[in-house]
């Protein structure tokens, strides 16, 4: 359990299933102040790399790699060209989204633009985008709204925005069951950037959204690291929220510090401790899904330190995973947590006239339960010496 001794096992292969984005290692380091800094890759030469480094997969945009104004020979011949690199590699596809937000026809949105030329576009292309990642095996099909936003609400009512959203998830579940598709959606909300303030913001607003959809079963969420922490909030409560509703479809690890621009670090790199409690919340649940990064190097990087970005996000992931299975192994911790299971353990509030009854006669030791401590200053330094290597 050692991790000085086990280097060999922060060694990712395809069956951990780290998957990253085209756009993520092929970020060029564009910042909304600086030019780009890299060349960016091919996406062949994307697959091949991370296969080296032991990625089971990449996930793309469409205009990731079929370029916006391609031809449909151009759109078959790279679509062919990356099959080929996928099948020679080994790479899987497992997840594809759209690109909404690029486009200058996109500036007030997609899915919630005023213009209602623009949200039948937005449709169309998703429907393209959507053949695509089917063509490629993704599952699932992921919506990040950047652009469905607003700067000012005198321009839009949101409750109208939110209408045309739900009309365009309607209108593409409908779509992915014309079409005989066996694919879900992964909506994954973000706060704010590139917009102002961003529709949808958290995971709460999100899954209360899904269930206002006609076909709420094929819908779930993408949660990200990052998006989270700009709001200021806990990730992993949201993510175990999605994990209770069973609507965790896809999630986005990287690293953020919260009230900064939008950072999207290598995964660890801002806060390793709660970086540690969401793989332990991950792992303990035997969540199955892919540990997707999106993220990118800093743009003070060259190639080499954009492949030392990649091969940092997997080696902290398992790191990180090996002192989940540490801190379940760890007797003093596991001691601590026993005595609060058995403060814990108790019948759950089921009620009948009987357990009315009895609960307003129940007598509490109110003075004792006051006096209580729950001994957590004790359980969280043991925590953070494990996670310091000293334990
Ligand atoms: C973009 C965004 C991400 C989304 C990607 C998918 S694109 O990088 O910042 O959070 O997940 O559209
Ligand atoms: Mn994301
Ligand atoms: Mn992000």
């Amino acid at each position: 359990m050692n991790g000085n001794t086990a280097q060999g096992a922060y060694v990712p292969r395809p069956e951990h299933h780290f998957t990253f984005g085209l756009w993520t290692v092929g970020s060029m380091g564009r910042d909304p102040f600086g030019d780009p800094v890299r060349p960016g890759f091919t996406p062949v030469r994307i697959v091949e790399k991370l296969a080296e480094l032991g990625a089971y997969g990449v996930n793309l945009h469409d205009n990731d790699l079929v370029p916006r104004d391609a031809t449909p020979a151009e759109r078959d011949r790279i679509v062919k060209e990356f099959k080929a690199a996928l099948d020679a590699t080994g790479m899987k596809v497992p997840m594809a989204t759209t690109n909404l937000f690029g486009d200058p026809v996109f500036r007030d949105g997609a899915f919630t633009s005023n213009d209602a030329r623009v949200r039948a576009y937005a449709l169309q292309k998703t429907m393209a985008a959507i053949d695509l990642g089917v063509e490629l095996g993704a599952q699932p099909y992921v919506f990040w709204g950047g652009r469905e936003g607003s700067e000012t609400n005198a321009a839009k009512d949101g409750r109208t925005a939110l209408g045309w959203f739900r009309d365009c998830m309607n209108y593409l579940c409908e779509y992915v069951i014309a079409q005989g598709y066996d694919l879900r959606f992964a909506l994954e909300p973000k706060p704010n950037e590139p917009r102002g303030d961003i529709y949808l913001p958290t995971i709460g607003h999100m899954l209360a959204f899904v269930y206002t959809l006609d076909h709420p079963d094929m819908v779930g969420l993408n949660p990200e690291v990052a998006h989270d922490q700009m709001a200021g909030l806990d990730f992993s409560h949201g993510v175990a929220q999605a994990l209770d509703a069973g609507k965790l479809f896809h999630i986005d690890l990287n690293g953020q510090v919260p009230g900064r621009y939008d950072q999207d670090f290598r995964f660890g790199a801002d806060n390793p401790r709660s970086a540690f409690f969401l793989v332990k919340l991950l792992e303990d649940a035997g969540w199955p899904g892919m540990r997707h990064f999106d993220a990118h190097a800093y743009r003070t990087e060259d190639e080499q330190g954009v492949w030392d970005f990649a091969a940092g996000c997997m080696r902290t992931y398992l790191i990180l995973k090996e002192k989940a299975a540490q801190f379940r192994a760890d007797p003093e911790i596991q001691q601590l947590l026993g005595e609060l299971r058995q403060r814990a353990a108790g019948e759950r509030p089921v009620f009948s006239a009987e357990s009315m009854q009895a609960l307003k006669l129940r007598s509490f030791d109110l003075p004792a339960m006051r006096a209580q401590g729950y001994g957590y200053e004790r359980l969280d330094q043991l925590t953070t010496e494990l996670l310091l290597g000293v334990r």
